[in-house]
């Protein structure tokens, strides 16, 4: 795939993280890797804008919103200040962290929505919505649940998460059902509108023909346009969101205003650091979007559509990374298989820098990451601290020990042919969205470095010849002043100790990759180095193991249990009136047995706190024996009529819980009178 290689700059930017929970590691999958590869543009002399921020609007914001009784702007608030935290902490650098509730962004949305209704891209349809009759409402996208029409999965309103990845049009749902109050939904006819994506269906073939970024986006994509291309309802029922304009009632669908965002956070960026926003979105400076391989769809076939109508450019480069798995469990936090990375990353006491080269190096980037503790620590241990870590902390303490300072002596052109060398293939594995290859090739210089310091025996040349010593040690400093440029796109923090280390006073964020064609200077005096990786212990990662798998098998019996009560429906409402009718008072069982030609009734007697007990038949012989049912306190309904059962007759009924698969007896909290009444 082309390279953005540009004399102009270029604008990066990562998918729109929801505003209604917590960073987990999958986000970082495609946050890391876009950090990584705008840090080497830069060090590649390329000027580059990095832009993102909060998804503050849809269904999945509102729906927690109610779900927790607060605003959502209370909620998108509080998640916006998470992400905005965590990403520095994570030395995620942006220019501009916005959110798609700022008015900059309600300005452009509407701004494009206008034109698009101008030049007749939208147009008015009356379709069936999902309605709630019990809570009276719309219930747009993920308001409503119910079966995949494609594959027969379970899905959201507005995507099949779990089966096939299909975006669903409103309407298209089987079985759908309230997520709110879980009872059934019904379809009812209204009015929305909807964007003409199938006039786009040549502009787009054209369009991903040119699309640079990584090959599965472009794939995926033209394979969907090649297939057929049905409009695309713009509208919601909402209150929360960016006004539809002319109609109060509706809101823009969240996958408009959303990438809209990036626009408007570039605009933000303009406005801060008196920088040029147009030279993106309606001139030619190449635009590289970072995604999660779950929305290539909405960025490579709504996106460059939406933005060729309202005519402003389009992407450059659309980069889907592979998703993340927890145990071979998709990471959904909804569902509960997650790692959080604040509180299972970064307060368990892991520095950044690990998760970044895990990340990075773990596997080419389009490809799905099993996410798994074990493996996080042998690349760590093996990897950063065995070779890296090793390399640089040898030379260095050995340097500061013998000679204080960098020592005299030639670079060998062999040296710098390898770091040369070194220094293209990283550069294009970047370019080329191979970030496992970048740290990949910068680690084989390390390995380099290391056998380069083992041949060469700077301790015993230190007693003999002292001169060829220091050249030895010179060419290694050499090696690891690449190394630090190498890495600090991957490893930030620690090249910024490490860049000390070797006796570098300017700003390593800064410096770009042709300095590693400077030789150091010798004579530069140095400081004690410290260790900058230090080994993972297996005990460590044995605690992070059992909170994962914990966490993993409770999701998994949290979904069996989900499973069953879903499909209940909820009977009609009543009025207390109807409620306060039923008698019902606390019994004890004063007698049991099974009535013969009856596999499941018992007949029983149960003393209310009358002179006669009551005799009542229950369903229950398949879940308990007579025994253990005597001496029981029970709630029973004293009022209904009696019913005759197998010739015995009923004078009440028993309560009980019933699951499906299990039936429990409903009994007293504490020891209950007979007769005492049930309100
Ligand atoms: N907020 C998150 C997602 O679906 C969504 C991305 C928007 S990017 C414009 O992964
Ligand atoms: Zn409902």
């Amino acid at each position: 795939m082309s390279n953005i290689i540009s004399d102009k700059a270029v604008l990066v930017t990562c998918g729109l993280p929801y505003a209604n929970g917590k960073a987990h590691v999958g986000h970082l999958r495609t946050y890391i890797p876009a950090d990584i590869y705008v840090r080497s543009l830069k060090k590649n002399l390329q000027e580059v804008i990095f832009v993102c921020g909060s998804d503050t609007h849809g269904t999945p914001i509102v729906v927690n919103a109610e779900k927790l009784g607060i605003a959502p702007k209370e909620l998108v608030q509080k998640y916006h200040v998470h992400f905005d935290e965590l990403f520095k902490k994570m030395d995620i650098r942006f220019d501009a962290f916005g959110t798609t509730d700022d008015a900059t962004n309600h300005k452009r949305t509407l701004d494009i929505v206008d034109r698009l209704i101008e030049k007749g891209y939208v147009y008015p349809k009356i379709i069936e919505i999902a309605y709630c009759p019990q809570c009276t409402r719309f219930l747009p996208d993920r308001y409503v649940a119910g079966t995949c029409p494609h594959c027969g999965e379970k899905a959201r309103g507005d995507e099949c998460d779990q089966g096939c990845g299909k975006h669903l049009e409103p309407g298209e749902l089987k079985e759908p059902l309230c997520t709110i109050c879980r009872g059934p939904a019904e379809y009812k006819e209204q009015e929305h509108f909807f964007f003409r994506l199938s006039d786009f269906a040549d502009f787009l073939v054209k369009h991903l023909e040119n699309l640079g970024g990584t090959l599965n986006a472009r794939n995926y994509a033209l394979g969907w346009v090649k297939q057929e291309l049905s409009d695309w309802c713009i509208t919601r029922n909402l209150e929360w969101g960016v006004k539809f304009p002319g109609h109060d009632d509706l809101v823009v669908y969240v996958w408009v205003d959303a990438p809209i965002g990036y626009i408007a956070f570039t605009e933000q960026w303009a406005k801060a650091n008196g920088g040029d926003w147009e030279k993106f979105w309606k001139g030619d400076c190449p635009i590289v979007h970072f995604i999660g391989g779950d929305i290539i769809y909405h960025h490579c076939i709504f996106w460059p559509a939406m933005l060729k109508g309202a005519e402003y450019s389009q992407p450059s480069a659309v980069v889907a990374s592979g998703m993340l798995k927890i145990e071979d469990k998709t990471f959904s936090k909804s569902r509960g298989y997650v790692v959080w990375v604040e509180e299972d990353y970064l307060d368990q006491g892991f520095h950044p820098d690990l998760l970044r080269y895990y990340l990075a190096s773990y596997t080419s980037h389009t490809k799905e990451v099993n996410f798994s503790w074990n493996i996080f620590q042998d690349k760590i241990n093996t990897e950063l601290v065995g070779v890296m870590g090793n390399f640089l902390y040898r030379n260095l303490l050995f340097a500061y020990k013998n000679f204080g300072a960098v020592p005299e002596g030639e670079i060998d052109p062999q040296v710098m042919e390898k770091i040369d060398l070194t220094i293209d293939e990283v550069k294009r594995a970047n370019g080329e969205y191979e970030f496992k290859k970048a740290a990949d090739t910068a680690m084989s210089l390390a390995s380099y470095g290391n056998s380069y310091f083992q041949s060469n025996e700077p301790w015993k040349l230190i007693k003999e010849n002292r001169d060829a010593c220091g050249r030895v040690i010179k060419n290694c400093m050499q090696i690891a002043k690449a190394l630090v440029l190498l890495f600090e796109p991957i490893t930030p923090a620690s090249m910024e100790a490490a860049w000390k280390q070797i006796g570098m006073d300017s700003d390593v964020h800064t410096a770009v990759y042709d300095e590693a064609n400077v030789h150091v200077v010798s004579g530069t005096e140095l400081i004690k180095p410290e260790i900058l990786f230090t080994k993972i212990d297996d005990e460590k990662i044995a605690e992070m193991e059992t909170i994962s798998s914990k966490r993993v098998k409770a999701a998994m019996a949290k979904e069996a249990g989900i499973k069953e009560v879903e499909i209940m429906e909820y009977k009609e409402e009543i009025e207390y009136d109807d409620f306060a009718k039923l008698d019902i008072r606390v019994g004890k069982i004063i007698t049991a047995e099974k009535i013969r030609k009856s596999k499941k009734l018992l007949r029983l007697e149960v003393d209310i706190g009358d002179d006669e007990p009551r005799q009542v038949v229950a369903g229950l012989a398949e879940n308990y024996e007579p025994k253990e049912m005597l001496g029981k306190t029970v709630n029973i309904i004293v009022n209904l009529k009696p019913v005759k059962l197998c010739g015995v007759e009923s004078q009440g009924m028993l309560l009980a819980a019933d699951s499906g698969d299990n039936v429990s007896l409903l009994t007293t909290d504490k020891e209950m009178e007979p007769g005492s009444s049930i309100r």
